[in-house]
């Protein structure tokens, strides 16, 4: 039994070693990445107990995030699929600061989740069950899967967070909308950047008033992400705000998953809002500072090194 199930699809991932046109780079490196893989190290660095589900092909990229999920201390409850590979996505570095990522997860076999890959039990006994908007995104079965994923939280009483985690790649901004207008009023915790939060609820004048429709729609702690301006959050009717650590961002893919895991890890902890805050922003500018999407995910004991102004301890 963990505190916190997630499921959803983790890539190989190869990033470019160097910047430029991927035509003419030399090298990539292998890895891994998905966005609640991501978040389940972060938060298991954070000292959080957490499962993750998903489906992987019976090859050796499959194997390589098994190892590495391992690795990290996660739980894992995986279905190996044996006709379809596990997806892939690259990343060019076009220039030192703009990062493209290219996917080829199409049939892929985190994209052919199902119900049957659902993890009832453990989600039944966990605290919190989180779930992305990329998930619902990939295919029907994975959408019907997390609607099950959600029909279990809710019986048992399980809390729910939601990332919108908007990707133009998979779907229109009408689907996505309609999916989250779904979702929404079936979590607790929901979470998006600006923009995300407006396919859902509409342009507004300002994030709190994204927050307040999010709450509006049921779920009770909306949570407004703004990247370098901190964020915003609306928490059972109260209004919090709290500014972004400055960092000198190399690659911000995954930061949006580690503020996520820095406020799940306290919410679990009992900690109030501001602090639940402080720590995602932290997290958050963690994930910014190495290229990786989550190998940069601090340790608890690390946090504090943000405000250092030691270059080395000893
Ligand atoms: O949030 C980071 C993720 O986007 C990345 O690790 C890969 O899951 C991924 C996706 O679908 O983009």
């Amino acid at each position: 039994v963990t505190d916190v199930v997630t499921m959803g699809e983790t890539m190989a991932l190869m990033k470019a070693e160097s910047s430029g046109p991927l035509a003419h780079v030399a090298s990539l490196s292998l890895g891994m990445g998905g966005a609640e893989s991501n978040f389940a190290i972060a938060l298991r660095r954070l000292g959080t107990s957490v499962t993750w589900a998903g489906r992987v092909g019976a090859d050796s990229l499959g194997e390589m995030v098994l190892r590495e999920l391992a690795a990290e201390a996660i739980n894992t409850l995986v279905s190996r699929d044996h006709t379809a590979p596990t997806g892939l996505m690259i990343k060019e570095r076009r220039t030192a600061e703009a990062v493209k990522v290219w996917y080829y997860r199409k049939g892929s076999a985190g994209s052919r989740l199902c119900r049957e890959d659902v993890p009832a039990e453990q989600i039944a006994q966990a605290k919190l069950l989180h779930i992305t908007g990329i998930t619902p995104a990939l295919s029907t079965s994975a959408a019907d899967a997390v609607n099950y994923a959600l029909d279990c939280a809710q019986a048992a009483g399980t809390l729910v967070s939601f990332d919108l985690n908007y990707r133009s790649a998979l779907w229109s901004s009408e689907e996505a909308g309609e999916q989250y207008r779904r979702i929404i009023p079936r979590a607790d915790v929901v979470f998006a950047g600006d923009t995300e939060a407006a396919i859902a609820v509409g342009d507004a004048q300002d994030p709190w008033e994204l927050a307040r429709r999010i709450n509006e729609m049921g779920a009770s702690q909306a949570v407004i992400k703004l990247g370098a301006d901190g964020c915003v959050a609306v928490v059972h009717g109260e209004k919090h705000a709290q500014r972004a650590v400055p960092i000198r961002a190399v690659d911000t893919v995954g930061a949006g998953d580690a503020f996520v895991a820095g406020y799940i890890a306290e919410l679990l902890n009992d900690e109030d809002v501001p602090q639940r805050l402080l720590t995602a922003v932290r997290t958050g500018a963690f994930a910014c500072l190495v290229p990786g999407d989550w190998e940069g995910m601090p340790r608890r004991t690390e946090l504090d090194l943000l405000d250092s102004t030691e270059p080395v301890s000893r």
